[in-house]
């Protein structure tokens, strides 16, 4: 490994040595998703969540220079009181590395570190996607391109309801990137557990996710696969509740001339800020869910052998 540029946390280095399976997770959630100190509580308490379902959980972040496969407590306090710190996608990873800067990784940059660490599971929020209005803007997240490159599993609720979730879809079909439901029709819509969309794909139990990531490698399939794990019933808040409090935070970004890298951030704060702080908490639960998930995966595909089988 001293050939890349990763440095491998004593509990992920551990984990390695002795077979236990590994959980990628993403920083940017941590730097630009959620307030502080809610972002270092959550960030902890998921990190929990994954090793109490028999998993490692492995953080990524650029400090100084050094892309981190798993932070250190120290680490992690570190990364949430960094000011102005940079969101990575797949354009600027390596150069915020090269610089010796510091960074935070998005869900592309974290697939890229996963698969250069060996770990083919990761667990999210929600993933960027088709912005609405990307007819004239053009805004597409990186995150899409990279589920069609990178063979990585991803565990998301779905894309965020701010986005356009139809054109989402069907960029994501277009790119060939499975997308599977667990354990319903539809496809959840972040903070609601059901959107309109009809689930390409529904699989009911972890170790089907597993098998089939399995067989993506066995037959040289690039790119990694979507799984979409409805928030818990109890934390949902309903898309009627939601969809007028969308529609402000959009008019919101677009009076303040929000563009690039700036447009996801801002608009989940409007959010936190229209929601009084509801969006928050169905974001945290969501977020716990899926590392639970994202573990039981890890879990099953260490019970498989690694590509023949
Ligand atoms: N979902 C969340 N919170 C977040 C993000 C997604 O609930 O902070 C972040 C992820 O890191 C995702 C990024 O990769 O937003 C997408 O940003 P953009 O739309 O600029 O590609
Ligand atoms: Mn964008």
């Amino acid at each position: 490994m001293t050939h890349l540029p990763l440095l491998l946390s004593p509990e992920v280095a551990e984990a390695r040595a002795s077979g236990t399976p590994l959980v990628a997770l993403e920083s940017t959630i941590i730097t630009h998703g959620m307030p502080f100190p809610r972002n270092v509580e959550t960030a902890r308490a998921v990190e929990a969540d994954i090793r109490k379902a028999g998993a490692v959980p492995a953080t990524m972040a650029v400090l100084d220079g050094t892309l981190h496969v798993g932070l250190t407590s120290d680490q992690l306090d570190r990364l949430a009181a960094l000011e102005d710190v940079a969101k990575l996608s797949r354009a600027d990873l390596a150069t915020c590395i090269a610089r010796g800067g510091h960074g935070a990784t998005t869900v592309a940059a974290t697939m890229i570190a996963a698969q250069l660490a060996g770990i083919e599971v990761f667990a999210t929020g929600g993933i960027g996607g088709v912005h609405r209005g990307a007819e004239l803007s053009f805004d597409i997240s990186a995150d899409l391109r990279e589920l069609s490159l990178t063979p990585v599993t991803v565990v998301a609720a779905g894309a965020k309801a701010i986005l356009d979730l139809p054109k989402t879809y069907e960029v994501l079909e277009t790119l060939g990137v499975p997308v599977i439901a667990m354990g319903q029709d539809v496809l959840p819509a972040f903070w609601s557990r059901r959107s309109e969309i009809a689930a390409p794909l529904r699989m009911d139990t972890a170790a089907e996710v597993a098998r089939s990531h399995r067989m993506r490698a066995r037959m040289g399939l690039s790119g990694g696969q979507l799984v979409t794990n409805p928030i818990p019933e109890a934390d949902e808040i309903p898309q009627s509740d939601l969809a007028p409090l969308i529609d402000q935070a959009l008019a919101d970004a677009d009076a303040a001339g929000m563009s690039a890298k700036a447009v996801t951030p801002f608009l989940l704060d409007r959010i936190f800020q229209l929601t009084e702080g509801r969006s928050l908490e169905a974001n945290i639960a969501l977020v716990r869910n899926n590392a639970r998930l994202a573990a039981a995966i890890a879990r099953e595909l260490c019970s498989l052998p690694s590509i023949a089988g």
